[in-house]
């Protein structure tokens, strides 16, 4: 019998050295291997395509220097009270028929309060019933609240870890790195998959965006997802005005990304509207295979869906299919609990599913 030979498993001990020794690599050497390891776990033509919807928004307390939903900075963002559900669902309808898979409810809050919780809920379960994945980022969660939210069905929540532990403090001083940890305990505890990142771009050091990296991938389960932000330079922020990263090294930093996280899903995140068609096309060649989809991320602006199609169409890329089973829906993708190291099998053909309309091709 030939030798087959398997991806390496996924790793959980990476030094910060090894990270900046990723970063270092010639640029087309790094994007050569994050483009193996991207081939040996993922259809490389398949982007996953979620859509975001500020259900709370503004009038928040915390003092993150990148947010223009912050109420101590004046950037103009009006503070709003919880959405409607049925408006909620309204976004979520529009979503889906748009072509997202998955749909995230934002809300600019520290943490819920305990007499949210119901009301936020019943977003989730009336989202979920639509089909659609459902995903929250909502600020600090206690454990039975992480519980009630998975069950009222919940499959993701997103709370980042921002930036390395050096440089946490430069940015956001309302909570300490420990709280973003414990959520996230709190989070893959109640059994639900964790969309975890950072942002890039806020001024920070390559050794600074390694730590970020070599923190995430150091966690007890990878994320499910990576949310990899590009800083959005809000007026009225702190962080408004900061030099712009280089476009390469933000590519570098979804490569070496990709290369630490094998089998999660990298999502070009935050930052796309500024960022032209050939370096988003350099991001997936690098390993990115996840994209916020629509004409806004919570606040501010995200490319046209116009622009997002064309160049899906321009690239060969389509957007991952939903497996859709009895009483559950899932894209199909690998789950990170599961230390399987083979690619999945269970193709989007197989299940009888194609793409939404407004995504196939002409
Ligand atoms: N309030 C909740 C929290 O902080 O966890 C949820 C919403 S918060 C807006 C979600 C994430 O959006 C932040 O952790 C940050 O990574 C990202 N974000 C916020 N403002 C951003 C900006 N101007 N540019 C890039 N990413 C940003
Ligand atoms: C994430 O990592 N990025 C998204 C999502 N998770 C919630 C948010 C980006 C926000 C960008 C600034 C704004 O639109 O207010
Ligand atoms: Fe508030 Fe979240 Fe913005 Fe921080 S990132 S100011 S917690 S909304």
């Amino acid at each position: 019998m030939p030798a087959v030979s398997l991806p390496a498993p996924p790793r959980h001990d990476w030094s910060r050295t090894e990270v900046e020794a990723l970063f270092a690599l010639p640029f087309p050497v790094l994007l050569q291997r994050a483009g193996e390891v991207h081939r040996d776990h993922f259809d490389p033509s398949e982007v996953q395509v979620s859509t975001l919807l500020s259900v709370k928004t503004g009038g928040c307390p915390e003092d993150c220097a990148y947010c223009p939903q912050a109420q101590r900075y004046h950037t103009g963002v009006e503070a709003t009270k919880l959405m409607d559900t049925d408006a909620v669902v309204e976004k979520a309808k529009q979503a889906k028929a748009a072509g997202a898979s998955r749909f995230c409810m934002g809300a600019a809050w520290r943490s819920p309060k305990d007499r949210d919780i119901p009301k936020v809920a019943a977003m989730i379960s009336e989202v979920k019933a639509l089909g659609l994945e459902t995903c929250a980022t909502l600020g600090m969660l206690s454990g039975e609240q992480a519980t009630a939210l998975k069950a009222a069905g919940l499959d993701y929540y997103n709370h980042n870890l921002d930036t390395a532990p050096e440089f946490y403090g430069d940015i956001i001083q309302t909570r300490e790195l420990q709280d973003r940890l414990d959520t996230l305990s709190h989070v893959r505890d109640a059994g639900m998959k964790t969309c975890c990142g950072g942002i890039v771009g806020m001024g920070e050091s390559r050794r600074q965006r390694a730590g970020l990296l070599q923190m995430l991938a150091n966690l007890p389960a990878h994320p499910d997802s990576v949310p990899i932000n590009r800083l959005v330079q809000v007026e009225g922020t702190p962080l408004h005005g900061t030099t712009e990263l280089d476009p390469f090294e933000f590519v570098r930093t979804i490569a070496a990304a990709r290369i630490m996280m094998p089998k999660s899903m990298v999502r070009l995140s935050a930052g796309r509207e500024t960022m032209s068609d050939e370096l988003q096309a350099l991001c997936f060649l690098a390993g990115a295979n996840s994209i916020f989809y629509g004409e806004k991320l919570l606040t501010t602006g995200n490319p046209d869906t116009e622009r997002d199609l064309a160049l899906f169409e321009r690239l060969g890329l389509t957007p991952m299919a939903l497996v859709e089973t009895a009483g559950t829906v899932h894209a199909d993708i690998l789950d990170n609990s599961s230390l399987d190291t083979h690619p999945p099998d269970t193709t989007a053909a197989d299940a009888g599913e194609t793409s939404p309309p407004c995504f196939q091709a002409a």
